[in-house]
């Protein structure tokens, strides 16, 4: 039976935006696996009820339930060591957790200034008011007053990349030769503006650019056929 992917959706079915759901479908795509993904929206809480989640990614593998994007590419890991590995060792699994979370601190601030209206116009009509609502709450602000200024947005953004450039200078992937769990954390990132926001984060100069297009051609360009804005 194939595994299951509860994954964000906005207005259509088939636009999703999650940077969680996106690093979760690249591991399964790297590891080969089949799998289906179900359109989840923020208000269809019940849905994933039974994975005791409040969020997506929630993977349905047989016997298997698990939630949190993390938890998920370990669980891959460890249920399918003779895939390719998404991480290669504990060592670059400890490592990748620190990305992870530096990602989410250090990336997503910027980028959810640069993003957030956008992101708005796009979830789906009985998402808005709880978007609106769990954001403005969360941001301790309204939507419009945190989205403001989306240029300071992308270019606090930018500036935020930089620790990244020198390494995809020499590299062709964060995780090396080729691609791994640290390079679809970051694919999530850019996947999360691309899927819902016309916005242009790199130019085409940046070691970064050159990286996104990489990733975004593996298996037949399947994350760059998802639907979202030209980069
Ligand atoms: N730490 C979780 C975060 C997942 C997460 O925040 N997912 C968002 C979608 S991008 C969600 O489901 N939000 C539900 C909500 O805001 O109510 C993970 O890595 O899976």
């Amino acid at each position: 039976m194939a595994i299951k992917l509860y994954d964000l959706a906005g207005a259509e079915d088939d636009r999703r935006f999650s940077p969680y759901c996106w690093r979760v479908k690249m591991a399964l795509m790297h590891k080969g696996l089949a799998f289906e993904t179900l359109p989840w929206r923020f208000t269809e809480k019940d849905a994933i009820a039974f994975a005791n989640s409040t969020t997506v990614p929630v993977l349905v593998d047989g016997n298997h339930t698990v939630s949190d994007s993390w938890k998920i590419a370990a669980y891959l890991e460890q249920a399918y060591p003779s895939r390719p590995a998404v991480f290669g060792g504990s060592d670059s699994q400890a490592l990748t957790y620190f990305f992870s979370h530096w990602a989410v601190r250090t990336l997503h601030p910027p980028l959810m200034r640069a993003i957030v209206l956008d992101l708005y116009g796009h979830v789906h009509e009985k998402d808005k008011a709880y978007f609106r609502e769990s954001r403005t709450k969360r941001y301790g602000m309204p939507l419009e007053q945190y989205g403001a200024d989306p240029g300071k947005g992308v270019a606090d953004f930018r500036a935020a990349l930089e620790p990244l450039r020198p390494v995809l200078a020499e590299n062709d992937f964060l995780s090396g030769k080729g691609p791994g769990f640290a390079d679809y954390i970051l694919l999530g990132v850019f996947q999360w503006a691309r899927c819902a926001s016309p916005r242009q984060l790199l130019e085409p100069g940046d070691p970064l650019y050159a990286w996104r297009g990489r990733v975004l051609e593996l298996w037949g360009g399947y994350a760059r056929k998802a639907k979202g804005y030209p980069v």
